[in-house]
């Protein structure tokens, strides 16, 4: 079994190159990308640089030359919801991209032409999540995230895209990641744990928190494939 394993910032990925230990890297369009295999699973570690873009293009290197068959995210996130506190774990339900606006011509905010707004994630890895938290007496929440090119510190705009999407969380990258799998069949399954509150001080707290929840992600994705079968 191949598994990717993402995160969008340096800082997101290197809990988890620290307890892989030995990795082979290669270099891919403009990337690099690491390999290691972790019991009987073929596991390629990248992060993408920020936002939707660059990831969309590294779901799809990790899925079109790496032969990743499933596709984890690990990361951090602004809280929307506001039983979310810093550190708490939320796995994406559906993912929304808020910044896609073509409304001039009639359609909904996220929406454009032979498309769709929400994206759902994979039942079956939304489940190992689930059971992985279980065994582990870990809170894991799940919801909508919302994606788009922007660090959202303010609470305005935090509330706008809350209403529009009924956002649970957002972000800069997962909504590309669930376009790429969801358009090549790759079940797919994004984990953010939350680094900030999308509002004026989000910026300190994101300084402050990115490490920290990075690793509160990071060490539910390895559990996480102890739960999944090779
Ligand atoms: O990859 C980007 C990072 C922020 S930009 C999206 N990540 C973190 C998640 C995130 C987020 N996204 C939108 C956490 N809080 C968020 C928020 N709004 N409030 C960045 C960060 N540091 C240096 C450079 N860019």
């Amino acid at each position: 079994m191949k598994i990717a394993i993402m995160g969008a910032m340096v800082e997101e990925i290197t809990p988890l190159l620290e307890k892989f230990k030995e990795y082979k890297v290669v270099e891919f369009a403009e990337n690099k990308f690491y390999t290691v295999q972790y019991k009987n699973i073929d596991v390629t570690i990248a992060y993408s640089k920020i936002g939707k873009v660059n990831a969309a293009l590294t779901a799809s290197v990790l899925i079109n030359i790496f032969g990743a068959q499933k596709l984890l995210f690990s990361g951090v996130a602004g809280a929307v919801d506001e039983n979310l506190h810093i550190g708490d774990l939320i796995a994406a339900e559906g993912l929304v991209q808020h910044d896609l606006d073509i409304t001039a011509f009639g359609h909904p905010y996220g929406f454009v032409p032979e498309s769709k707004i929400l994206i759902k994630a994979d039942e079956e890895l939304l489940k190992i999540s689930k059971d992985t938290a279980k065994t582990l007496n870990l809170t894991l929440k799940s919801g909508i995230i919302a994606t788009g090119d922007q660090f959202i510190c303010d609470a305005d705009k935090k509330e706008w895209i809350k209403k529009t999407f009924g956002a649970n969380a957002i972000e800069m990258e997962g909504a590309s990641v669930a376009f790429v799998c969801d358009a090549l069949n790759v079940p797919f399954f994004i984990l953010r744990a939350i680094s900030d509150a999308a509002d004026a001080k989000a910026g300190f707290d994101f300084d402050e928190f990115l490490r920290s929840s990075s690793k509160i992600s990071a060490d539910f994705i390895v559990s996480m494939l102890d739960n999944l079968e090779g």
